[in-house]
């Protein structure tokens, strides 16, 4: 089994950034040996503390809404990934962030459209805006394949920058308290990279279940065998094209724990049900 999750608003509480309703699940998913996957819009180097801090050192991650992938010993392959001195191989899937930031500057001029991006936001601002300490606003800045921006203007602006950036090769998707610009890679597009992945080292498939709050966790929530909306705190519509999908009461880490109780609340005493994919002969 695998489990994929969104942090802010999901793992992480949105205002407070923290985890603790979720501490006994994620001991007990390590007792069990199932990886707990971060898939979240932060920087490389905001995960790496926080992998440390949640006990998710062995597992991969997937930063920067699907840009950059990490990957420990365990998920490399011999002959094509080379671990850094921090043991973890990286893959970038994305877009490179100077490209990103060069066109959103063009195409800022061009249409006359409203936005901050993070780059042009001083750190007290940023601090202000999101309710990270300083410390880690300065890692959320230091971006390799995604742009946050500050939305600043309306509905038809949104729809011209879009169209702009999409003859670039960059899409614009919205995650919690900013709308972030990126390449063609998305937390769907990496989920399924790292499906791949595992089934490639284990010779099996996995059973996947994702949890996430925002419009930017569609791909990967639809992505997976089970899924879990968790209740956002900023009214934005998630609506997945996925039949197996369970929708939390609670916000934040309580409902994460709600959303993994519901799909594998019983799995310390009951085995695993065998899961049909599209695509399986039945064999
Ligand atoms: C941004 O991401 C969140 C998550 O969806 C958002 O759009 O509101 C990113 O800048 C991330 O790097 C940062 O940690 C987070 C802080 O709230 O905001
Ligand atoms: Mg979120
Ligand atoms: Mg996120």
């Amino acid at each position: 089994r695998l489990l994929f999750s969104d942090l802010d608003g999901s793992l992480l509480d949105h205002h407070r950034y923290d985890w603790s309703p979720a501490r006994s699940w994620l001991a007990r998913l390590r007792r069990l040996g199932v990886p707990v996957i971060p898939v979240t819009s932060k920087t490389r180097s905001e995960i790496m503390p926080l992998r440390q801090a949640m006990e998710l050192t062995e597992t991969p991650f997937v930063a920067e809404n699907g840009a950059v992938v990490g990957l420990p010993p365990a998920w490399c392959h011999a002959r094509i990934d080379r671990p850094g001195p921090d043991g973890l191989a990286i893959r970038t899937l994305g877009m490179d962030i100077g490209f990103i930031r060069k066109r959103l500057a063009v195409w800022q001029a061009r249409l006359g459209v409203t936005f901050t991006p993070i780059s042009a936001m001083s750190l007290d601002e940023l601090v202000d805006f999101t309710g990270l300490p300083e410390a880690e606003a300065r890692l959320a800045r230091m971006r390799e394949g995604s742009e946050p921006l500050v939305w600043e203007d309306d509905e038809a602006a949104l729809e011209a920058l879009r169209a702009g950036l999409a003859g670039d090769g960059l899409r614009l998707v919205r995650g919690g308290r900013f709308w972030h610009a990126t390449g063609e890679a998305h937390k769907g597009s990496a989920v399924a990279w790292l499906v791949e992945r595992f089934q490639a080292l284990r010779g099996r498939r996995p059973l996947t279940l994702a949890l996430g709050d925002g419009p930017n966790d569609i791909p990967m929530l639809e992505a997976v065998d089970q899924a879990v909306v968790i209740r956002g705190c900023h009214g934005l519509v998630v609506e997945p094209d996925q039949p197996a999908l369970y929708r939390s009461a609670a916000t934040g880490p309580t409902g994460w724990a709600e959303g993994v109780a519901h799909w594998w609340g019983r799995a310390e005493r009951r085995p695993v049900p065998a899961v049909r994919h599209a695509g399986d002969d039945g064999a």
